[in-house]
């Protein structure tokens, strides 16, 4: 029972106002029950931690033993000649740069180490080694083919005939999982972007080579005495995150859609009202879904809802955190029980009788926390497992999938019995929309042209929809739970701008209530309203997960050929957004937007302040290369207004600044308009 087993409270422990810590209700009262019982949560280890002035701002090194060398802005700014450096003479920016660029390269290393493990699943299904994962999406299958090089199509007996799709599987996966290391060549899904960029890419000598071989380069270039030109550092981060976006991220979804199924709009919920007093409440966590997948099958079956109701219960309540929640969502309607920040919360309830982790974003204290209850804490993946010992590890193995995933809920099921009487299950949940992807999206939105973004550009072009936003990424304990991306959403929706989600950042849009099509009439413009509203669909479209974020650069890529609105990323009334980041891939995501041309902001603080030079180079200097750039702003409003001005900016350069009629307008029409 929790307070049995609950940590007497330290005495003058600094707590976290749970209002100022959350804008949820039910994170408010979870945290409250946290610091009743004395167990201690993020919110209020982020209390007594404060962040390294220094480290902040990027300027500490530690790339080799005679550091840390520590570069402090002097007080009142620069004057002159910046004269800082470490004892091998490392300015500021270089330093600044080194440790932005060994961020780019673990956030996309994680991403691709992902998708890769995504690519031998996906073989194992093609090769038929397996009989738990099938090739479920063949339509997915035969339109990404091409892409790699691979014929959908053969000759026999001089007529073309389909390709048998496992025979198409086996040479698409291959090729995939070879993008990681191919020896020569540059990787080829950079070609679906749309030309100009690619030559921009090309002009500027970025196109990776292969996904592994830009990361590593990073690690060289960022040793000591290396690189040591801030500019050349740069150039390789953009490298790398394309690597990630146009490579690992992108194979990623692709293949776990052609395994798992594209999304489609569907109904769910959200928040830690999702769980169910008298169900057995299993979470999932972290980001493949190559498990969850199998885990939601299992919940599904007769065999393990007979066995859940042998021990007491009225059935088995799957929900999720961070990543894998909404990769389980956008294909099944799983709700999400919460998002980063509220992963120890689900387990205070007392009534998480598993919470099943695979990788990344995994906070470490889940043990602890679990320590205090009943919850089985069982890690699945081998590169991530952890030292407590209450931690159970069952190694997830694609080839007896289904069985791993029933020993998981064998094990919250019988673990349901020794549930507390303390249960405490917040009553919030929201009702969602999720499920959007780029398919789904031209269908919403292709009106009558269905099949190309025609309606989406012809409204932005009569000025109903001013923009698109993606606002994607994390929460950060350094700021108010889901406060920056709310209000920067609402305002943003507000002025008509169209909002692209996917992340942590959608399950804070889901929990309150903004992936609804009855959103629209109460928080949006006038002109998106009616959008959404003759389309039925929310103002806040959910795209799915961190590795989804290539979905909004391939929609980005549609809205470029449906026409009228330029002829490259950079020329489109568009903009991408992490109001509440905190991790490396959210860095890496940041740079593959803006070197694919788009004008991203990023809330809080980046770790670049330290360096102006640096700092301005990424600000402004990259836009004359790629057409995209970062900003930065803490007030969320601010945030908003900065992103809707560089809307107008775009759409006055288009021609389109004054709102207009709606007029309808033919493919020659809106060619001439983006020539
Ligand atoms: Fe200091 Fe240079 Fe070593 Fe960095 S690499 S810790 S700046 S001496
Ligand atoms: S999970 S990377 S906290 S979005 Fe993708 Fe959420 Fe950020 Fe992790």
């Amino acid at each position: 029972m929790a307070e049995e087993k609950a940590i007497k409270p330290e005495k003058d422990k600094k707590l976290a106002d749970p209002m100022a810590a959350s804008i949820d209700a039910a994170t408010q009262q979870m945290i409250l029950r946290a610091q009743a019982l004395g167990i201690d949560t993020v919110f209020d280890r982020a209390e007594s931690m404060k962040p390294c002035n220094i480290g902040i701002q990027g300027i500490c090194c530690k790339n080799c033993a005679m550091g840390p060398c520590r570069l402090p802005l002097p007080k009142g700014g620069i004057e002159g000649e910046d004269t800082r450096k470490g004892l091998c003479g490392a300015t500021a920016n270089t330093i600044a740069a080194r440790n932005f660029a060994r961020m780019v390269a673990a956030g996309a290393a994680a991403h691709s180490d992902h998708g890769r493990c995504v690519a031998e699943v996906f073989i194992s299904a093609a090769r038929k080694e397996t009989n738990d994962y099938q090739i479920k999406d063949h339509g997915r299958l035969r339109d990404v083919a091409p892409a790699l090089g691979v014929a959908t199509t053969v000759e026999v007996d001089g007529v073309m005939v389909d390709r048998d799709i496992y025979e198409i599987a086996v040479e698409y996966g291959e090729k995939a999982l070879a993008e990681w290391g191919k020896p020569e060549g540059t990787l080829d899904y950079l070609k679906r972007a749309p030309k100009p960029l690619y030559e921009k890419w090309v002009k500027n000598g970025v196109l990776p080579r292969n996904i592994d071989r830009e990361i590593v380069e990073i690690m060289h270039r960022t040793h000591m005495g290396v690189d040591q030109d801030y500019k050349n550092i740069v150039k390789q981060c953009t490298r790398a995150s394309l690597a990630d976006g146009w490579g690992g991220s992108m194979l990623a979804t692709d293949m776990q859609d052609i395994l798992f199924g594209t999304p489609s709009p569907l109904q769910s919920e959200a928040n830690i009202g999702i769980m169910k007093e008298d169900h057995v409440n299993v979470i999932v966590h972290g980001h493949e879904p190559v498990l969850s997948e199998m885990i939601v099958a299992a919940a599904q079956s007769q065999e393990m809802l007979d066995y859940a109701k042998s021990k007491g219960a009225k059935g088995i309540q799957l929900g999720g955190i961070c990543c894998t929640a909404n990769e389980i969502l956008q294909r099944h309607g799983v709700p999400p029980a919460g998002n980063f920040l509220q992963q120890e919360l689900v387990i205070v309830t007392g009534a998480c009788d598993a919470m099943v982790v695979d990788i990344q974003c995994v906070m470490q204290n889940l043990a602890n926390v679990a320590k205090c209850f009943h919850t089985k804490l069982i890690t699945t993946h081998p590169i991530a497992r952890m030292e407590q010992e209450n931690v159970i590890h069952i190694e997830f193995d694609e080839h007896h999938a289904m069985d791993d995933a029933k020993r998981i809920l064998k094990l919250a099921i019988d673990n349901f019995q020794n549930r507390g009487t303390e249960v405490m299950i917040p009553k919030q949940k929201a009702t969602q929309i999720a499920g959007f992807s780029v398919e789904s999206i031209r269908y919403h939105l292709g009106g009558t042209f269905r099949g190309t973004y025609y309606t989406l550009n012809d409204n932005i072009i009569n000025g109903r929809i001013r923009g698109g936003a993606g606002v994607v990424g994390c929460n950060n304990a350094r700021s108010q739970h889901n406060n920056e991306c709310i209000t920067l959403i609402k305002e943003l929706i507000k002025n008509d701008v169209i909002v692209l989600t996917t992340g942590c950042n959608a399950i804070a849009c889901a929990t309150e209530g903004l992936l609804t099509p009855e959103t629209a009439a109460v928080y949006c413009g006038p002109g998106l309203a009616e959008v959404c509203e003759v389309v039925g669909i929310p103002p806040v479209l959910h795209l799915g997960s961190c590795v989804d974020n290539s979905r909004i650069l391939l929609a980005l890529t549609e809205m470029v050929a449906a026409g009228g609105l330029g002829k490259d990323i950079s020329d489109l009334p568009a903009a991408g957004s992490a109001p509440e980041w905190m991790s490396e891939k959210a860095i890496s995501i940041g740079h593959y937007f803006v070197s694919s041309g788009v004008y991203t902001v990023f809330g809080g603080i980046l770790q670049t302040t330290g360096a102006p030079v640096f700092q301005n180079y990424l600000f402004k200097e990259m836009e004359k290369l790629y057409g995209g750039m970062w900003d930065m702003y803490t007030d969320p409003i601010k945030h908003a207004h900065a992103i809707i001005a560089h809307i107008d900016k775009k759409r006055k350069a288009l021609g389109i600044d004054k709102a207009r009629e709606r007029v309808l307008m033919d493919m020659a029409d809106r060619q001439a308009l983006s020539a």
